[in-house]
């Protein structure tokens, strides 16, 4: 005898809300921190993770689905098999080989292109409709890697990029200035790392623009302060790195946000690794950074027009052939 007496002719929650599926592969720090920030957020009716040890992936499974009672109800499956994927809406790529130390970051890279090789096909079989969401570093190139294995058109392949820095850099101008984050607007783009791009001619806090105010009140040595922040966010990774071994709660809720204007076709910018061809005087190749893209339901909808400065528009070039000298060398 069932517990629960069904009312004759109800309709199965499936036929009255979509389902939304998102997969995340790879349980680790950053995956978990992904999972659980999804979870929190009534985002997903189902969430998948994938990992390739299979006891730390049930373990992470259970711990997740014994939190059921304080959550917004979603079913929270595991397994190293990819089937389980299945029909996913969104899949977020985190797997990632570690740097063994003296490993130069080229046999790194090819490492994680290989750990690719088994990742990315299986999701596009399972998925043939999915939208992919790369964070696993270096980014920007894997995000290209990711491209070039699923075969899917350029708007359904995505990397988190510089969403993170930009978040970074929004809470330091917000804490310098004493205003909430949330009201600056503030873009890194580029490169997800040393060589990215701060978009200072378009900073602004509550729709007034930060340096040509500064340069008003000739205020110079404030400009100078707000020139090391960039210092501070490239570096920052590194020291939240050194300090706690990796970094989780800020990419956590950075893709979360990404996966909130993707399935809810949100259309808001995010500063985001897609393909960077034509934009910008980007024209050497094809190449994914981060540019200011605007996400919903189909993926990456366009790629707005800041305006940049000619010193900013090379840096920003400079950034796209540090990266197309490393595609050189993965003969893809
Ligand atoms: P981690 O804790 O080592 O987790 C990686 C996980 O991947 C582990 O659980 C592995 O078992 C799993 N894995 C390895 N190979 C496979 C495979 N073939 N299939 C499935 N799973 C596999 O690393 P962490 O979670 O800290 O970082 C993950 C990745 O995110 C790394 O590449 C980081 O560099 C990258 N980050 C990217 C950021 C960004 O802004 N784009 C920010 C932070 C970290």
């Amino acid at each position: 005898q069932a517990f629960f007496k069904p009312i004759s002719g109800a309709a199965s929650p499936s036929s009255i809300k979509r389902h939304t599926k998102i997969s995340v592969i790879g349980a680790g720090n950053v995956g978990m921190a992904i999972a659980q920030t999804i979870l929190t957020q009534d985002l997903a009716d189902e969430l998948v993770l994938v990992d390739a040890k299979p006891e730390k992936l049930r373990g992470e499974m259970l711990d997740l689905q014994h939190a059921a009672a304080f959550l917004p109800r979603t079913k929270i499956i595991a397994d190293v098999d990819y089937a389980v994927t299945h029909g996913s809406d969104l899949c977020i790529v985190t797997a990632g080989a570690r740097q063994i130390p003296g490993e130069s970051r080229l046999n790194l890279l090819h490492r994680n292109v290989a750990l690719f090789r088994n990742v990315i096909p299986p999701l596009a079989k399972y998925s043939p409709d999915t939208i992919l969401l790369i964070v696993s570093n270096p980014v920007d190139i894997l995000t290209y890697v990711a491209w070039k294995l699923s075969g899917f058109p350029s708007n359904r392949v995505v990397g988190s990029g510089t969403n993170l820095d930009s978040s970074r850099f929004r809470f330091l101008i917000a804490d310098h200035l004493d205003v909430n984050a949330q009201d600056v607007q503030a873009y890194i783009v580029g490169e997800h790392g040393d060589s990215s791009v701060a978009l200072w001619s378009s900073i602004s806090v509550g729709g007034v623009p930060v340096l040509s105010f500064l340069d008003k009140q000739e205020i110079a040595y404030e400009k100078e302060t707000l020139e090391s922040i960039h210092k501070v966010v490239i570096d920052s990774a590194y020291e939240v790195i050194s300090l706690k071994g990796y970094t989780s709660w800020a990419i956590g809720y950075s893709v979360a946000a990404l996966a909130w204007s993707i399935l809810r076709d949100q259309r808001k910018i995010h500063p985001v690794s897609v393909l960077a061809k034509g934009f910008y005087g980007v024209d050497g190749g094809d190449v994914f950074l981060s540019l200011p893209a605007q996400l919903g339901r189909g993926g990456v909808l366009g790629v707005t027009n800041v305006h940049l400065t000619d010193e900013e528009t090379q840096r920003l070039r400079d950034s796209a052939n540090t990266i197309l000298e490393q595609l050189s060398q993965l003969g893809l």
